[in-house]
């Protein structure tokens, strides 16, 4: 079976920009995996501790894979990112997310889909309604509409 995967791409350390364009190509080269689609790059505040702005994006997905296989190759493409400089309470060189798979709700120790903060997120909301704006999430809820109401400070395309 072939699933539409819906991929949030962000970075903060190590020329952030360089990372994710990157990260898009290590995608696209996992087994029985094809990138669709990515949205444009934004630039937004940091959530959480003070650290860099990061670069974020959102990318669609086919892949035959199942979802702890592709988690799996997700990680292996952070793991490799973060190879280059270690920064163990640091910021992130590359962080991969599952914010969709198909129209599924998966809940296991290792996955939680949709993604926790999807719905309230602007640096995710913004371009996976670039690239998905038509979609609707298990909850019913439209990924334009979250997008629309979201606030959006601190986020804006690059
Ligand atoms: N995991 C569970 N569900 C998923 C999923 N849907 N996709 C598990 C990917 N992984 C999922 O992830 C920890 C664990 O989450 C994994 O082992 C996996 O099994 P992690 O990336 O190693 O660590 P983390 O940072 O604790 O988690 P997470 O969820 O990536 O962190 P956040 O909350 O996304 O925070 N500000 C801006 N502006 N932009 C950002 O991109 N990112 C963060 C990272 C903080 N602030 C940010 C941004
Ligand atoms: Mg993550």
């Amino acid at each position: 079976m072939l699933n539409t995967v819906y991929v949030g791409l962000g970075s903060n350390l190590d020329q952030p920009l360089q990372q994710v364009t990157q990260a898009l190509e290590q995608i696209n080269a996992i087994t029985d995996t094809v990138l669709v689609s990515h949205s444009p790059w934004y630039k937004s505040i940091a959530v959480g501790p003070i650290q860099p702005d990061f670069i974020n994006g959102a990318a669609k997905v086919h892949t035959a894979l199942d979802a702890h296989s592709f988690l799996t190759a997700l990680q292996n493409i952070e793991q490799a990112h973060q190879r280059v400089r270690k920064e163990h309470w640091g910021p992130r060189t590359l962080d991969l997310d599952i914010l969709l798979w198909n129209n599924d709700t998966i809940n296991t120790e290792r996955l939680t889909v949709p993604h926790a903060f999807l719905q309230v997120r602007s640096f995710v909301l913004l371009p996976l309604n670039d690239i998905a704006n038509e979609l609707t999430l298990p909850n019913g809820k439209t990924v334009e509409a979250l997008a629309q109401q979201c606030d959006r400070a601190g986020t804006e395309q690059i």
